[in-house]
């Protein structure tokens, strides 16, 4: 690993197990299953078209009981780094919680969209949405009862690439926290940044899929690695 001295840009790339410890059920643990449905049967535009009911109630379900949870302390110490850090960071997360920005983190792009905005196939908004899509409410921006959940399904593209790769292109280091590396482009973007120089760190429960890339893996709870991690980070 580099020098921590020498690290002034920092990509951190979060995944559900980031989540985890407020109560968010991860995609792919034991209980990863929803009502018999794997996450790749029900995230994908073609399962949206075939049975939206079904969709839009997994979604609903979700969406609400995310507005029950609080972050924990991994999300508040990557807060506190994005306060505290003075050079270039970027929390790129493919969660569509919102706990990184109650947390209070600043710097947060969602890769896999959000869970608390509705996109109106239509005419293209985005607008702030907390109640159910089910009863097909009309878009409070043209009136179309054609309001999808804003995530990324699988096939779909996941937003502003461009900027995570820029960012990941330019970082000293390249930390994966709370993720299984088993999906694509996330799972791509350690390579690329070791490719690019970065020193990388995988912080997670267990080993994941793409492991090998990483110059070192600390496993165990988010809620203990993270702050432990945001502390030496901040002490160099
Ligand atoms: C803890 C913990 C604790 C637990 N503390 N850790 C064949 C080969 C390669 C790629 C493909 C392929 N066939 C198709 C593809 C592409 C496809 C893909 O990757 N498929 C795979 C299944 C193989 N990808 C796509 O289609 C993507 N689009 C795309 O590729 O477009 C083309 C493109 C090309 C080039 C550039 C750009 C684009 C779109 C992917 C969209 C993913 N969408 C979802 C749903 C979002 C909405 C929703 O929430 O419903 O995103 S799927 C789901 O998986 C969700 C997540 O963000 C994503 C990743 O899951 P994550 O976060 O890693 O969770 P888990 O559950 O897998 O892992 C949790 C981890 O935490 C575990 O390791 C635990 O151990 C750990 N953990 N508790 C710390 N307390």
């Amino acid at each position: 690993m580099a020098a921590m001295n020498n690290i002034r840009n920092i990509v951190i790339l979060t995944g559900a197990g980031v989540s985890a410890e407020s109560g968010i059920d991860t995609f792919r643990s034991e209980g990863g299953l929803w009502e018999q449905h794997r996450v790749e049967d029900v995230a994908t535009p073609e399962a949206f078209a075939r049975d939206p009911e079904l969709v839009l109630r997994f979604y609903d379900m979700r969406r609400e009981a995310i507005q029950t949870k609080q972050p924990n302390s991994a999300h508040e110490a990557l807060a506190r780094l994005d306060a505290e850090w003075p050079g270039e960071l970027l929390i790129v997360t493919q969660n569509v919680d919102d706990l990184h920005e109650r947390a209070g983190a600043r710097r947060v792009l969602h890769m896999h969209g959000e869970h608390l905005l509705a996109w109106c196939t239509a005419c293209d908004t985005r607008s702030p949405w907390t109640g159910t899509l089910i009863d097909r409410p009309p878009c409070p921006a043209c009136g179309a009862r054609a309001l999808r959940p804003d995530v990324v399904w699988f096939g779909e593209v996941p937003y502003r690439m461009d900027e995570i790769m820029a960012a990941v292109a330019q970082a000293d280091l390249f930390v994966s926290i709370g993720t299984s590396g088993a999906v694509y482009p996330a799972a791509g973007l350690v390579r690329m940044a070791s490719e690019s120089g970065a020193a990388t760190l995988e912080l997670n429960l267990e080993r994941s899929q793409g492991t090998r890339w990483f110059d070192e893996a600390r496993q165990g709870p988010a809620s203990e690695l993270v702050p432990a991690w945001v502390d030496e980070l901040l002490s160099t």
